[in-house]
């Protein structure tokens, strides 16, 4: 019996190794209610926001109205994200987004995965 004795090795000095790269996972609303979940913002709730958020009402929204958006998502840089949320999804290039462009613009916002600060 030649067993060689497992020595417990584990470092446990570092809490802070998670370098686990989890964050493309697809996370959909689940029904679980544990404590207070993260709950990802989905396409319709995107949609929702981003129409509330023509501040001026003239159905399109601009860069301005747009920044103010991303920042009420959470984003750590709304101007950068708005800048290119933009030449994403401003396909006619006229510097607003309208609404046969709004579709672009809530894919490309769903992929970022903002979660709802409850
Ligand atoms: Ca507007
Ligand atoms: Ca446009």
């Amino acid at each position: 019996m030649d067993f060689p004795l497992v020595i417990n090795t584990k470092n446990t000095g570092c809490s802070v190794v998670n370098n686990e790269k989890k964050r493309s996972k697809p996370q959909p609303v689940e029904e679980t209610r544990k404590g207070v979940p993260p709950v990802t913002y989905t396409e319709a709730l995107l949609k929702d926001l981003f129409k509330s958020s023509d501040a001026n009402g003239d159905g399109r929204l601009s860069r301005k109205e747009l920044k103010k958006a991303f920042a009420s998502l959470g984003s750590f840089a709304p101007g950068w994200r708005a800048f290119r949320a933009l030449s994403r999804a401003d396909k006619n290039r006229d510097g607003y987004i309208d609404e046969h462009e709004l579709d672009y613009l809530v894919k490309y916002a769903a992929k970022r995965g903002y979660t709802m600060k409850l």
